[in-house]
């Protein structure tokens, strides 16, 4: 939760300032990370082509005059179908039963299906809750296509919300910054009044290693294709300065284990002669290091976990 500590004293913030915690929710690979970085205005969330790309919850905060809001981006919302699609389910149930206000996102370019029926019909159940519908993605079609979407994801509120709808409907573009601030400015209208919950600057409240075994993950799923993606877990099992080095020029060691589900994953991940992991090492250490601002030694090692997906003592030991 938020830090007590650095809070800025009682009194030094606007009488009418408000706080809150709101969450977006959505299928798999419907732009909620992209959006959630584009907002806080760095990147906190990995994001990914593939679909599930986010499996915990992530806090990004939006540092406003007049608001301090705090962004839960969820893993996406789908029929489970595995002990993992179930669990992180569970995740979003429970984060959605806390928050002070929804975003539903909805992709500009495809039709509303019964994945988002399946996830109008679970908020439907939130009684009395805000929630606000962004259609995401809203660069990638012509103006037609976006009013007919629009006009399709008003009907999909009245037939779940009531005559009334959705709290408000916003076509938005994380990618070209289209709409971005009106999403913040309506989603801070839905707050209530309160002091700030976390320090001033601070962006996010997720454990450096957390993120570092993120930025790995992202660096290897990019290129793979078909179940490997589902396949991934990844922790980092010790990250620490390396000693006898000078102040001025710092290095931090990284070990970092990548789990897959089969053998042949393993192959697929390392590649020929290692060539494909030094790549996703290469690309992984890039974001570290810039997430961290000092160097960085990255030691991949890539091991097989049986079925983890489906193993609740493996899915323990994963942190899931
Ligand atoms: N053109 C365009 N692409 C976008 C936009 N927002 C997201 N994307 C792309 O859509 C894909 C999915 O984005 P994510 O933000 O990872 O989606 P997500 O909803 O967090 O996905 P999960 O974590 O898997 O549920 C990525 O390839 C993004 O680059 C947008 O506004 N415009
Ligand atoms: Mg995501």
């Amino acid at each position: 939760m938020a830090e007590t500590n650095n809070l800025p004293a009682s009194g030094s913030w606007p009488e009418d300032f408000r706080s809150g915690f709101t969450s977006f929710v959505g299928r798999p690979n419907a732009g909620k990370s992209t959006l959630t970085n584009a907002l806080v205005g760095q990147k906190i969330a990995i994001t990914s082509a593939k679909p599930q790309t986010t499996r915990h919850t992530i806090r990004g905060i939006v540092h406003r005059p007049d608001a301090q809001l705090i962004l839960v981006d969820t893993p996406g919302l789908h029929r489970p179908r595995t002990l993992l699609g179930q669990r992180l389910n569970d995740l979003v149930a429970e984060t959605l039963s806390e928050v002070d206000a929804i975003g539903f996102c909805l992709p500009a370019n495809e039709k509303i299906g019964p994945g988002d029926r399946f996830i109008a019909s679970q908020l439907a159940q939130l009684k009395r809750k805000p929630i606000v519908a962004l259609v995401t993605k809203a660069d990638l079609v012509d103006r037609e296509t976006l009013a007919a979407q629009l006009i399709a994801v008003t009907e999909l509120g009245s037939e779940n919300f009531g005559p009334d709808g959705f709290a408000a409907i916003i076509p938005v573009s994380a990618v070209k910054d289209f709409q971005v601030e009106q999403v913040a400015n309506v989603l801070v209208e839905q707050l209530p009044l309160g002091p700030p919950l976390y320090p001033d600057g601070e962006l996010t409240d997720e454990p450096e290693s957390v993120m570092v075994a993120e930025l790995v993950r992202e660096a290897a799923l990019e290129g793979v294709r078909d179940e490997l993606p589902h396949s991934l877990a990844v922790v980092v099992e010790e990250m620490a300065p390396r000693e006898g080095r000078s102040k001025e020029n710092p290095l931090v060691d990284i070990h970092v284990s990548l789990y897959v589900e089969r053998p042949s994953q393993k192959a697929i991940v390392i590649g020929k002669g290692g060539a494909r992991l030094r790549e996703v090492g290469t690309r992984a250490r890039q974001g570290i290091e810039k997430l961290l601002g000092t160097k960085v030694y990255l030691d991949l090692h890539v091991k097989v976990a049986k079925d983890w997906q489906r193993d609740p003592k493996q899915l323990g030991r994963l942190g899931f």
